[in-house]
Parts: structure tokens; C-alpha cells; sequence
């Protein structure tokens, strides 16, 4: 792959603001949950987030988990273990596992709201502060916990444009934020990843690395899937002609019968958007130099 990809610089002004906002934030804050993509427990954590939320008690919340390679995704969730995050990993489509994260909110609070008991004071909320890249789940998080459409959601990356509180019931709220990113994206797996999983918009990289990153990947690691879905057994030295077979069987032609391109291009990305291909890991805890 091409080396010059790495190190793309694409920080919108609206996610250094939402950063100086949380910061602005912080001190209302008890807890933070970290919202990562359990299809890439790694690169879709925030690489530099104990910048700014400092030593807050915080909740390691993997989304996505009907989406995901369990065997691998478990492998992450034991190192972040090791690191001493709590972890807890949800699906939100089938709305799975998600009050244990009110477990484990209530633990964290334990101690700090013991002590206000012990001198007569009364139980506070408890504020949670939701970060972490655009797309992750972190306003279905918050619906979910609710109950109702309280926030709106999108499968695109930034659909949340503001802050917002979002009272869950007496004991909790929740504080909604934009997705954010770090400065630079200068791992090129990870910034492959993340354009692959819809994290990042599709015109942020050449769209062609990307779908021949994402057809290379499930090659090396779920081949059943490219043979399955796309009738592809090995993928050819020159990936057009791998774009031509599933062209061919997916009847993305044009007028004078020449494979449109952008359309195979289309068919690969959303397969993925989408979550029509499933069961996948891209970040391999095996191969991760951390
Ligand atoms: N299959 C599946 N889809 C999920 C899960 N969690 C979230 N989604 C989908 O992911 C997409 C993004 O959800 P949002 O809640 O809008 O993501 P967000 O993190 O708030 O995104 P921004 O506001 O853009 O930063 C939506 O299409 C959700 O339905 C999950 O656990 N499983
Ligand atoms: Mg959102």
C-alpha cells in the first residue's frame, strides 16, 4: 500500500471545539464512558483522551459486538482488562448487555457516594460524559439507555453537531458530544480502518485504497466471507480484475457492457456500512505493535 497515505491531517475545526468544550465540561463530570467499535478496539480509540479527561472514572463501553469476530474482539477486551479499564461490550441494535453498564456505573459511584452519605447528604445524579469517534454508537448508547429517541442517530459519521444533557432518570444523565478524532491520523491501518467501518468520511481517503484495503483484509482474515458474498476465491494481482469479477456477478455494468466501477466500489463499502458482512475483526491484537 501506498506509503505516503499515513500521516493525513484532517482535523475539523469542529472536533477541537468539541474537545475545548468537553474540557470546559470536565468539572460537572463523574464519570466517562468511552464509546469504542468493537470490529476495532484499537483503532477506534481516542488516541489522546487522558489529555483531556484527565482521571475521571471511566467505562470501556464496546459497541457493535453482534457486528464483530468474537474470538478476536476478546483478545482486546482482556488487554484493556489488563490496563484496568472496566469493559463492557453491547449490542445496540438488539439492545444486549446494556444495563450492565448502570451496574457498573453504580460501582464506580459506590465509594464516592457512601462517603456524601456518611455526612448526611443527600444522593446526587450521577454525570456521565459520552466520548469517542464519529459513528460509534454513542447517541444509540444514550437512546438505548433511555429508552425512546431522545438524541438523534445516523450511520454516517458526524451526526451529533452538539453538546446536549440527556436526563436518563433521577439517578443519571448523560452528557451527548460529537464524535472527535485525534490530530493526525499517521497509523495507515488505523486510518484504513476507520474509513472502512464508516468512521471517517468516505472522501477523507481515495476511496479505491480503501475498498482494496477492505477486500485485502477479509482475504488475509475471513476469506470464507469474499468467497461467500462475492463468489472470490483469491484476489488477483491487479485488484481491477478482482473489481471486474464481482462487477460481473453483482451486475454493475454500464451501458456498452464495461463495469462501472464506482459502483463495485459502492457495493463493498455499504456491504460493510451496512453490516451485511459480519463477524469481523480488522484490528488483530496478534499482529499490533501498541
Ligand atoms: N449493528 C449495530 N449497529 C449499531 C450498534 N450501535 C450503533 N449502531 C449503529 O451505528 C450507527 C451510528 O450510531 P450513532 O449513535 O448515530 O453514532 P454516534 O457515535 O452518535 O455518531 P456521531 O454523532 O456521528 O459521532 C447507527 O446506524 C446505529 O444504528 C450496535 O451495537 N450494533
Ligand atoms: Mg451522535
Amino acid at each position: 500500500m501506498n506509503e505516503n497515505k499515513a500521516n493525513i491531517n484532517w482535523y475539523p475545526g469542529h472536533m477541537a471545539k468539541t474537545k475545548r468544550l468537553i474540557s470546559e465540561n470536565l468539572n460537572l463530570i463523574d464519570v466517562v464512558y468511552e464509546v469504542i467499535d468493537a470490529r476495532m478496539p484499537y483503532s477506534s480509540k481516542i488516541k489522546d483522551i487522558n489529555n483531556y479527561i484527565k482521571d475521571k472514572p471511566k467505562v470501556l463501553i464496546m459497541t457493535k459486538i453482534d457486528l464483530c469476530d468474537l474470538k478476536e474482539t476478546n483478545k482486546w477486551i482482556k488487554y484493556y482488562e489488563g490496563l484496568g479499564y472496566k469493559v463492557v461490550g453491547v449490542d445496540l441494535e438488539h439492545n444486549k448487555n446494556v444495563f450492565k453498564i448502570i451496574d457498573v456505573t453504580n460501582e464506580l459511584m459506590e465509594d464516592y457516594n457512601k462517603k456524601r452519605e456518611d455526612k448526611g447528604m443527600i444522593k446526587r445524579k450521577t454525570r456521565v460524559l459520552i466520548v469517542g469517534i464519529p459513528n460509534a454508537g454513542k447517541s444509540t448508547l444514550i437512546n438505548r439507555l433511555v429508552g425512546k429517541k431522545a438524541v438523534v442517530v445516523g450511520n454516517k459519521p458526524g451526526v451529533t453537531k452538539a453538546l446536549s444533557w440527556i436526563r436518563i432518570n433521577d439517578e443519571l444523565e448523560l452528557l451527548d458530544t460529537p464524535g472527535i478524532l485525534w490530530p493526525k491520523l499517521d497509523n495507515e491501518i488505523v486510518a484504513f480502518n476507520l474509513a472502512s467501518l464508516t468512521a471517517i468520511k468516505e472522501e477523507i481517503l481515495p476511496i479505491f485504497e480503501v475498498v482494496n484495503y477492505i477486500l485485502n483484509t477479509l482475504y488475509k482474515y475471513y476469506p470464507e466471507v469474499l468467497k461467500e458474498r462475492y463468489g472470490i476465491e483469491q484476489l488477483d494481482e491487479d485488484i481491477i480484475l478482482t473489481f471486474d469479477k464481482i462487477g460481473k456477478r453483482r451486475g454493475c455494468l454500464m451501458r456498452g457492457g464495461e463495469i462501472d466501477y464506482d459502483k463495485v466500489m459502492m457495493i463493498v463499502i455499504n456491504d460493510l456500512k451496512d453490516g451485511i458482512i459480519k463477524n469481523i475483526t480488522f484490528d488483530r491484537y496478534d499482529n499490533f505493535e501498541i
